[in-house]
């Protein structure tokens, strides 16, 4: 027999628990949509885990109720569950995906990812609009839709994400709905507090590291392509995380006439997760699925066995063959 759907709506009034989960290597977006629910939630009085299977990134810790994340999964099972930008269920992280994956428990999505085909079978109900500049939108659009009000912590959160997914409104996601629900939240927020939290409080180990990689940037494919690598030894020579060299993509596809950038930033030896930023004409999530990943048109990524130069050489002939035009 089929189990009843359950709607988000009526299980705000009527369950005592939730439990809520981005993805793996959190984003802006990730932290913010999941924030911006953990008070919606909270404002119902439904006890509310905030989880994660990674640490949230240290410049989106300012938002008001980031701090209440966890990182291990509470022993007792919540009322239902919800999924926030994670583009399919396995990328919450082993441990969460395996519960939800046996629970019967209702399970929400909110995305705006393209890559996962079939949420339906998963979830009980699902958000998803990949038109939307970032999940923290879909959340907003709920929260209208049933008119519950705004307040300042939840648009301190929306705000935050929005502005992490759109590059601060400059990639091609950025939209007419983005730029008019961050409008209405400039009744709640500072938006130079904001983007001076996000993008001005950079340690001075990350901005000297940024130095070293801008340095070394390969222009591959008559500079079509702008590759660099983190090695993990980088890392761990200035005590960063991988959440302090996510921003500096956009320096190599900041380049004149670059117009993919990509990052391989090792995991292990041989072993790299590669990040991907196309400025117009190249579909960076058409290249990712090809290995297996998944994004965006403009942001994707995948992992990849070999060497870094193993790695620029497979880039060479990618941008070679998407490039055409
Ligand atoms: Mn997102």
């Amino acid at each position: 027999m089929k189990k009843s759907r359950s709607d988000l709506a009526t299980l705000l009034k009527t369950t005592q628990s939730a439990l809520i989960v981005g993805h793996i290597t959190p984003d802006g977006d990730s932290v913010g949509s999941s924030v911006a629910l953990y008070h919606l939630f909270t404002g119902f009085g439904i006890s509310t885990t905030l989880y994660s299977a990674d640490p949230y990134p240290y410049n989106f810790m300012f938002i008001p109720g980031a701090e209440k994340v966890v990182y291990e999964l509470p022993l007792i099972e919540p009322d239902f569950y919800v999924v926030v930008d994670a583009g399919s269920p396995q990328r919450t992280g082993e441990a969460i995906y395996q519960q939800m994956s046996v629970s019967r428990k209702p399970k929400i999505f909110f995305d705006h990812h393209v890559s996962y085909r079939d949420p339906g079978a998963f979830f009980d109900q699902v958000f998803l609009d990949d038109a939307a500049a970032a999940t923290a939108l879909l959340v907003h659009r709920f929260m209208k839709q049933h008119g519950y009000p705004m307040t300042r912590e939840i648009a301190i959160a929306i705000y935050a994400a929005v502005m992490a997914d759109t590059g601060g409104m400059r990639y091609n996601s950025t939209n007419r709905e983005a730029f008019a629900v961050l409008s209405e939240l400039v009744d709640f927020v500072e938006p130079w507090e904001i983007a001076a939290k996000i993008w001005e409080e950079v340690p001075h180990a990350q901005m000297r590291l940024l130095a070293e990689v801008i340095a070394s940037i390969r222009l591959l494919a008559g500079g079509k392509a702008a590759v660099f690598e983190i090695t993990r030894a980088q890392l761990d020579r200035y005590r960063l995380g991988p959440d302090h060299v996510d921003s500096f993509i956009n320096y190599a596809r900041a380049i004149a006439g670059v117009e993919v950038a990509m990052r391989f930033r090792e995991l292990a030896p041989y072993r790299y997760k590669v990040s991907m930023r196309s400025k117009g004409n190249i579909d960076a999530a058409k290249i990712s699925n090809e290995f297996g990943g998944g994004g965006h048109r403009n942001a994707a990524g995948f992992e990849f066995s070999g060497t870094f130069d193993e790695g620029c050489k497979l880039v060479e002939e990618i941008v070679a063959r998407v490039a055409v035009r």
